[in-house]
């Protein structure tokens, strides 16, 4: 039998250089590291050829302290990793998640096509059409582009969000199928300062005060473009999230694969963070229950497992899941803000039960609230 999977897809934006492919390298290299948690779910590359490029990846910078080379063409990817939960799924459950993953050269969000070839062409297209089905993106903030731009950071950033937002109003034809604007379209931009190994005094606050600070401006003229693309724009999340990444300590003739930051959040987040946001945008405006479910992925199988497990059951959440718009406002409202206590409880309930997609989910939102206390995320208001 097929196994019933939830897609979910990531979105890296992200220069030459940035760090897109150390970070896909180094997260898959820790999912199949001995030492990586095993209890509530195992992960895997859909393809073993990619699932290999990756690691061999991984070992290069490992045990040679080679970093990758830089992305071509020919090798811009959709990765799936898939999610096994641990113990046997139940009949209508879901038996793990899909991660899917573009990599792609940093270039093609940059720069002209200075090719003539049409399947360059049409693959840089694709590619952004699917980045542009996740539910939340990640804007790469160039650590060491940083650096080279101590004291004035505001000429990187201006040229790093003014070029984005001219590649996506330049692509805006290739992205709205039809010029229509879109429901499904990331609804979280998350600035990601990569490479942050490079800066130990910046915690998440700082990173974020600098961005505001710096680039203010920017970033909401990157929000007014995205508005362009998507139906109910009031649900729109940008400059309001922010983390640390790091995918190695890169030290003179060094890679320290080990020594990562916040690649542990990448899950929790693409999964967690659209379900609260959800919740938040609920509460703060106007929106029917049949737009609201439009607006993320799988949000009528994660809520109902999730309110089940957080003993949120005023609402009666239909088995079948077809009436969506009866339930899902009620059970919104319930559901935000969940303390951090509440979520532990549950996970260890969900785990008692052996219900492991529950506890997955109760896991992602209490990582959530400790990689606040870390001070490497920062979520916008909840
Ligand atoms: N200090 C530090 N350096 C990093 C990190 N990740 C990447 N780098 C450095 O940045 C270089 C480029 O990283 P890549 O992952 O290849 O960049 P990319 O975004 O895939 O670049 P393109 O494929 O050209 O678009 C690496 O060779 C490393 O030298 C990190 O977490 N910390
Ligand atoms: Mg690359």
């Amino acid at each position: 039998m097929a196994l019933n999977l939830k897609d979910q897809h990531i979105a890296v934006f992200g220069e030459r250089g940035s760090g897109k492919t150390v970070l896909i390298s180094s997260f898959y290299g820790m999912t199949q590291d001995s030492s990586y948690d095993t209890s509530l779910y195992t992960v895997r590359a859909e393809s073993t050829k990619q699932g290999n490029a990756l690691h061999a990846n991984y070992l290069q910078m490992l045990e040679d302290d080679t970093p990758p080379l830089s992305t071509a063409a020919a090798d811009a990817q959709a990765y799936k990793f898939v999610l096994d939960l641990t113990g046997e799924a139940k009949p209508k459950e879901f038996d793990g998640l899909r991660l899917v993953w573009h990599d792609y050269p940093g270039e093609w969000f940059t720069e002209d096509p200075s090719t003539e070839d049409p399947e360059e062409l049409e693959a840089r297209v694709r590619t952004f059409r699917n980045l542009m089905q996740s539910d939340v993106a990640f804007i790469l903030v160039d650590g060491q582009k940083l650096l080279d731009y101590a004291s004035q950071e505001e000429k990187y950033l201006k040229l790093l969000l003014a070029d984005f937002k001219n590649e996506l109003l330049n692509r805006k034809d290739d992205i709205l199928i039809d010029g229509k604007k879109q429901d499904r379209f990331p609804r979280i931009w998350v600035f990601a300062l990569s490479k942050a190994d490079l800066h130990p005094d910046l915690d998440v606050q700082k990173f974020r005060n600098l961005m505001v600070k710096k680039a203010q401006g920017d970033m909401a003229a990157l929000g007014d473009a995205l508005k362009e693309f998507v139906t109910t724009d009031e649900a729109l999340s940008i400059g309001e999230d922010f983390i640390l990444l790091s995918s190695a300590k890169f030290e003179p003739n060094a890679i320290k694969v080990s020594e990562r930051i916040g690649l542990d959040l990448i899950l929790p987040v693409a999964t967690m963070l659209p379900l609260e946001r959800l919740a938040l945008w609920a509460k703060r405006y106007d929106i029917s229950a049949k737009v609201l479910a439009k607006l993320v992925d799988n949000v009528d199988d994660y809520l109902p497992r999730l309110m089940d497990v957080l003993k949120l059951v005023a609402v009666k959440i239909p088995k079948i899941g077809l009436f969506v718009a009866a339930w899902l406002i009620p059970a919104l409202e319930q559901f935000a803000p969940v303390a951090k206590e509440q979520l532990e409880q549950a996970y260890e309930d969900a785990l008692a039960k052996k219900d492991y997609g529950a506890a997955t989910l109760a896991k992602f939102g209490r990582d959530l609230a400790e990689g606040e206390e870390r001070k490497v995320l920062r979520r916008g208001q909840q």
